[in-house]
Parts: C-alpha cells; sequence; structure tokens
C-alpha cells in the first residue's frame, strides 16, 4: 500500500500514475526508500527537502553494504582479489556516471567529494594556468555560494576581476545583460547554474554556452540542481566542465563529479598532492598520473562510489525525462495548490522553466518558525538564505521557506504542506 497522510488517500491524486508501478503520484516505489516509512512526531514523514540532499533506495545502501562486507580493500593498490573487486566497483561506476551524462570517456570523470569541490578544482588549477591579472571571470547573481566564493578567491589570487549577470524581478537571468557583458568584459570563464536551488529556474543554458564559445570563454556549469532531475548531455549543451554531487541524485554523501573536456584536463595542472594522483615520485620533483587519476590524490570514497554507480542504475531504470516530467507535474501541482493559501508569496518563474522547487514566504512569519512548526506535523522543509545570499539581497529578503521534491514525493504531501501552511496562519494570527 502507499503511504498516505493522515485523511489523505493517494489513489485520489490529480498527477499521473507511475508506470513503474509506484504509488499514485510517485514515479519511484516509495518502498525502495526505507527512510520514508519513518513516522517524525507522531506523522508520517514528508521529505520535501531533497534539493538539500535526497533519500537513498535499498540498492544504493545494498551496494555500498556489499562492497564493506564483500570486497572492502584499498583500490588501485593491491594484485589481490578483494582490492581487485574494489577497483573494479570504483571504475565500473565511473564508466556508468559517463554514460549518465553522455560523456565521451570515463577519463573526463574526476571524482570529487562533491559540487563544491569540483567547482573549487577548476578555479584553482584551470585558473592558475590560465588566468592572468585584469581577466575576467562571470559568473551570476543565482548562484549557490559554493559557485560564487570559489572564483572570488581565484580573483584575489589572480587579480582576476569577477563580474555577476543580474537577475531580473522576475527571478531569470537577464539575458540582454548577459550579452552586454560578454562583449564588454569578454571573460575568460563563466559559471553558470544549470537550475537555482531557490528559485528553481533553469536558464537557457544552451544558448547562453553557444554565446560564451562566441567570445572564447569556456563555460562550467553548475549542475548540482540537474544532473539529479533531468537528461543532462554534455555533448549536447556543449559546456566545458560539469559539476554535480552523488548525495542530491539517490547516491551518498562524499562523492561527486567534475567533468571536464580531456584537453582542458590534461593541460591543466594537478589540485591536491598526494598518492594515486603521481606517476613518479623523486626528491628532486615529481610527474603526474594520467586522467582521471592525475585529480584524485590519496584514498578515494571508493565505497561511496560504488553507491553512486547504483544511484545513476536506478535513475536510469526510471528514465530522467521521467523524473524531469514528474517534477514538472509536481511543480506545477505545487505552484497551484500553494497559491491558494492566503499571505503565501512565491518566488521563481512559472512551471515551464523551473525544475522541482519552491521558495516562499507566508504574510510575516518567518520562515524558521514555519520550518520549526511543520516539523510537528512530520513535514520537513528547508528554510534560510538557502547558500545563496546575494540573490536573497537582490530580493530583499532574509530568508525563504523552500519545499522541493524528487522521485518519490506524490502529490499528497504537497496537499498536506498547504494545509500545514493554512494551520499556520492561524497559530500565528492568534
Ligand atoms: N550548487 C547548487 C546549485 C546547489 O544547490 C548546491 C547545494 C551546491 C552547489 C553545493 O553542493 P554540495 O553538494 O557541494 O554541498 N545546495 C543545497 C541546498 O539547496 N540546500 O542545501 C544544499
Amino acid at each position: 500500500m502507499p503511504e498516505t497522510r493522515d485523511g489523505l488517500d493517494a489513489t485520489n491524486m490529480t498527477l499521473a500514475v507511475s508506470a513503474t508501478g509506484g504509488p499514485p503520484g510517485t514515479l519511484a516505489p516509495r518502498e525502495d526508500f526505507p527512510i520514508l516509512t519513518r513516522e517524525i512526531n507522531g506523522h508520517p514523514l514528508v521529505y520535501l527537502d531533497s534539493a538539500a540532499s535526497s533519500q537513498k533506495p535499498e540498492a544504493v545502501l545494498e551496494a555500498m553494504d556489499h562492497v564493506y562486507r564483500h570486497s572492502n580493500a584499498n583500490i588501485h593498490r593491491g594484485v589481490y582479489t578483494l582490492s581487485e573487486e574494489s577497483t573494479r566497483a570504483y571504475e565500473g561506476a565511473r564508466r556508468k556516471i559517463a554514460r549518465f551524462i553522455n560523456a565521451r570517456s570515463a577519463r573526463e570523470v574526476i571524482y570529487t567529494r562533491n559540487t563544491t569541490e569540483a567547482i573549487n578544482l577548476v578555479a584553482r588549477t584551470w585558473v592558475e594556468a590560465n588566468v592572468c591579472p585584469g581577466d575576467v571571470i562571470l559568473t551570476t547573481e543565482m548562484e549557490h555560494h559554493s559557485n560564487i566564493v570559489p572564483w572570488q578567491l581565484a580573483a584575489t589570487r589572480t587579480g582576476a576581476r569577477l563580474d555577476y549577470v543580474p537577475v531580473t524581478d522576475d527571478g531569470e537571468l537577464d539575458l540582454a545583460a548577459y550579452e552586454l557583458l560578454l562583449e564588454a568584459a569578454r571573460p575568460k570563464l563563466v559559471a553558470l547554474t544549470h537550475m537555482s536551488n531557490v528559485l528553481g529556474t533553469q536558464p537557457p543554458v544552451k544558448a547562453m554556452i553557444a554565446q560564451a564559445h562566441a567570445v572564447g570563454a569556456l563555460v562550467l556549469l553548475d549542475g548540482a540542481q540537474s544532473v539529479p532531475h533531468m537528461p543532462v548531455d554534455v555533448r549536447e549543451l556543449n559546456c566545458d566542465f560539469l559539476a554535480f554531487s552523488g548525495h542530491k541524485m539517490l547516491g551518498p554523501t562524499g562523492i561527486g563529479a567534475l567533468w571536464g573536456r580531456a584537453e582542458l584536463l590534461e593541460a591543466m595542472p594537478p589540485f591536491l598532492g598526494g598518492g594515486e594522483m603521481i606517476r613518479e615520485v623523486h626528491l628532486s620533483g615529481s610527474t603526474w598520473n594520467d586522467l582521471p587519476w592525475k585529480f584524485e590524490a590519496g584514498t578515494s570514497a571508493y565505497v561511496e562510489a560504488a553507491g553512486l554507480g547504483a544511484a545513476v542504475d536506478y535513475l536510469s531504470a526510471l528514465g530522467m525525462e521521467r523524473v524531469q516530467q514528474h517534477e514538472r507535474e509536481l511543480v506545477t501541482y505545487a505552484l497551484d495548490r500553494l497559491a491558494a493559501v492566503p499571505e503565501l508569496t512565491i518566488y521563481g518563474p512559472p512551471a515551464e522553466r523551473r525544475g522541482g522547487v519552491v521558495s516562499f514566504t507566508l504574510g510575516e512569519i518567518h520562515p524558521h518558525d514555519l520550518a520549526t512548526l511543520l516539523d510537528r506535523e512530520g513535514i520537513a522543509i528547508r528554510a534560510g538564505h538557502h547558500c545563496a545570499q546575494p540573490l536573497m539581497e537582490r530580493y530583499h529578503l532574509p530568508a525563504t521557506a523552500r519545499a522541493s521534491f524528487y522521485v518519490y514525493t506524490m502529490a499528497a504531501e504537497i496537499d498536506a504542506l498547504a494545509e500545514a501552511l493554512e494551520r499556520a496562519r492561524e497559530v500565528f494570527a492568534c
């Protein structure tokens, strides 16, 4: 039986029934996700914070458990069976990730801890080799801090200038300003979000990448919110770097990836120094390993890599187009349903240009108070600046509340959110 909220019948929901056999309104079977059976404060958990981190299916937990129980040994080092099995799991997962984003080769996929580390890798190494004083790096006002701060640090180190593409009042990138900035500043690199974690905005990145290339700039895409939620094809997009995190795409924490064009990665100096990333070490100096290991110093998160490989398998079986469609339906439903809550303000673009993220405020209630009150009913939403302070400043908002969806989200959970928000209004009106 599908999980339902008190008084809510999952069979009566307005969303399409999953063709995978999951309960109505979800794409993935909820029973695949053990945590979703939890009760919080006496209520069934309604988890609406997948943009921060997703829940994990059994298949991912089992993949990691299997490595620890059956083949655990450090990778690449041993010529014995266990080490070879661990290495196979690690490198096999890399090939799955490469296929998932349509990379030309698994050599182009560098394991990192997360999106943040992937962006820092480029901001250190590519910048070090290519950016001179007076050069311009272009990012946007819509970015997560992890696509701003590494560039601020890089600009300080190199004497480069950091420019920002402004956002419009409607929560989209100002594309006219982007064009002017490209022409006037001729940036070396554009660092751009593929989807805003606050507004859900999905900028027209393919066209923006072509425009950047036309003035000689490379483009790094922050795929933290896109790779988990829509088909992402690096060859079709024609980007130069793509950063993403495992934990937001059904995988474990501690593992993410940087994809980069092989010729760019080849030419970049290493990031961290240590074991694994070297070919030879002498007291007089060292030489570097081949791609992708040149950028993977020290013992890697090989168990987590196996988990991420299983997450990629799981998402691929669902089909990323269907994942995207499911979230589009949910967000369309949510925008409609939440608009009916009095005094509720929703930020960001219409459903056709956003992913499964809805940021809102409710009257004068502080989003933290709202999130605390909702938790009493078992509903987990995010509140705060969502690591996007410049964006919040742009809209003069100290904080917003945010609900975000994924493959296991049901429309009934959006109903539950809306009803809890209506009750919250009454509590705070007293
Ligand atoms: N970029 C975007 C667009 C993000 O949403 C996040 C994390 C990151 C980068 C950083 O990812 P990490 O895995 O390296 O931490 N976003 C959020 C969020 O919205 N709430 O918590 C983390």
